[in-house]
């Protein structure tokens, strides 16, 4: 299924960690009034929990799973119902990550789970769940180590150990069933979709059995019909034995040029005035099968794909100018990553802190995020989706949303402009110096409030304004004294 079961919304977030009792609030006071279509969130099944002397319970930990209970450090099954009901209400839908692929990697006997939940990694025992030897794929699996060895194979990237992970056989009636039911709980609380973890890793075939048994979604929230969501993770960069298109028969992939390409071109390895083509033309998914998105949880600390190139809230100006190009270009379906803080360590290129887990108390709960009185988030907690800059792109996405792109404007280097039907206009500079434009702008005449600036506050602009005469033409300047390289009106910021 590759339609999101929201609303009008045409973005989701993840909510990377965070808490169900703080994301039911966060739907109610945020997502749901600024038009968010949705909430990635982390697993919400039982995970290891991981007590590894200097990496204690690192954020990776809960791609660990020891049973399909619903209790994690995000919380317990009522928090999580009562999440997805307050969301729904709101008209804010939640994606389950799911994690199908495997189990744990290896743990001494005796590793503790968050559920509190028994479990013996060497022996592959599971019994929470249950799940024995028979249900893995060591006898499927023809490497030395038992583990992935080379991504030219097809046939070991999916029978054979993620990272040392015990890999489940998904071609078993058995191992199906437990998916199933586990996916079928989710449903039922209201989970209008999931995010497949380590897609890649798993034949498309047994994916398709699996998700086509799967519950329709529950009329009390979605129309009668209504099939869950499915966006899968599949890193695919080129160059593998495995492709992203294998795939798109299921649901939604992945497209992780797209963050990489968008790193590039906004760090000056690539002139923007290319971006006119941005998408199927970069030789990316059709934009119908694509999930894009500038980061992830994986790529912001160096694990998974992309490189130095991916830019995070840690490149923060080059950040929100390629989130508010993603937010306005009509390609693939948008997410948004919401990060916690933690202090890198690079040592010979690598963080050394890539496992720091979220804000926590001495005992290692997590902590909920608080709110400055601008709307943005403190206790260690960074909420890229409250920046602005961001928020207010979300809003032009949606009023833009059935549109095309048209009257591209560049200045044949790293200037660019656009319009969105007669909703939207976007102007980017990334050159280092002003922007003094008088550009086409496609919308009604009359005056605009910059949503990047400021934001239109009762009948009055608290940022840049923008005077669009009858022709639909207008004066655009965007100095490089400004704290931000991008300028958008739209049909919804009209004075
Ligand atoms: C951890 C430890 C390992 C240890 C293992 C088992 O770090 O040292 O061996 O536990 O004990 C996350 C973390 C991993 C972590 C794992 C389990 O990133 O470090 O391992 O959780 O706790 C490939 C996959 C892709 C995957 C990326 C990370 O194809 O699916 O690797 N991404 C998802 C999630 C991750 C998660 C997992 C999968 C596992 O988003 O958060 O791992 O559930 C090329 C290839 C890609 C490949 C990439 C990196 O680009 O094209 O396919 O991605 O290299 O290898
Ligand atoms: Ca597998």
């Amino acid at each position: 299924q590759w339609e999101p079961n929201s609303g009008n919304g045409q973005a989701i977030v993840h909510l990377f960690e965070w808490k169900w009792s703080d994301i039911a609030a966060e739907c109610e006071n945020f997502l749901g009034p600024r038009g968010f279509a949705g909430v990635q969130i982390s697993p919400p099944n039982e995970n290891a929990a991981l007590y590894l002397g200097e990496q204690t319970r690192p954020w990776w930990e809960r791609y660990q799973p020891v049973s399909y209970r619903l209790f994690t450090r995000s919380g317990d099954e009522n928090a999580f119902k009562d999440m997805v009901n307050r969301c729904n209400s709101v008209g804010v839908r939640i994606y389950a990550d799911i994690v199908i692929n495997h189990m744990t990697g290896w743990h001494p006997a005796g590793t503790g789970a968050t559920g509190g939940s028994s479990f013996d990694a060497g022996s592959e025992s599971y019994p929470a769940v249950p799940y024995s030897g028979f249900d893995f794929n060591d006898a499927n699996c023809h490497t030395g180590s038992g583990n992935i060895e080379n991504y030219g194979d097809a046939e070991q990237v999916r029978n054979c150990k993620l990272v040392g992970l015990n890999d489940l056989n998904q071609g078993s009636d058995y191992v199906r069933g437990k998916i199933k039911d586990y996916l079928n709980t989710l449903v039922g609380y209201g989970v209008a979709g999931f995010r497949v973890d380590a897609s890649k890793h798993m034949w498309p075939g047994d994916m398709k059995v699996i998700f086509d048994s799967v519950n329709n979604l529950p009329t009390k929230y979605f129309k009668a019909g209504s099939r869950p969501f499915v966006f899968q993770e599949v890193i695919d960069l080129g160059g593998e034995a495995i492709g992203s298109m294998e795939y798109v028969g299921i649901g939604r992939v992945t497209e992780f040029k797209y963050g990489k390409f968008l790193g590039e071109a906004f760090r000056g390895k690539n002139q923007l005035k290319w971006l006119s083509n941005f998408g199927e033309g970069w030789g990316m998914l059709d934009r119908a099968y694509s999930l894009v998105f500038i980061d992830n949880h994986d790529n912001q600390r160096g694990h998974g794909a992309g490189g130095d190139m991916i830019l995070t809230f840690r490149q923060s100006k080059l950040y929100k100018m390629a989130t508010a190009f993603m937010l306005a270009f009509p390609y693939g379906y948008t997410r948004l990553m919401s990060s916690y803080y933690w202090d890198q360590n690079w040592v010979n290129g690598q963080d050394k802190n890539d496992w720091i887990g979220p804000p926590h108390d001495d005992n290692y709960n997590t902590l909920s995020p608080t709110f400055n009185t601008d709307g943005s988030c403190g206790n260690g907690w960074i909420c890229e989706h409250r920046w602005r800059q961001i928020y207010s792109m979300v809003e032009f996405r949606n009023v833009a949303h059935g549109t095309d792109m048209n009257d591209w404007w560049d200045n044949g280097n790293n200037q660019i402009a656009f319009c969105r039907g007669d909703r939207g206009f976007i102007a980017i500079n990334n050159e280092g110096y002003d922007m003094k434009e008088t550009l086409q702008t496609c919308l009604s005449a009359g005056k605009y409030c910059d949503v990047i600036s400021g934001s239109k506050e009762g009948g009055s602009c608290t940022g840049k304004t923008v005077t669009v005469d009858g022709a639909g033409k207008a004066y655009i300047e965007i100095t490089t004294m400004e704290e931000d390289g991008v300028l958008a009106i739209h049909a919804n910021s009209k004075l």
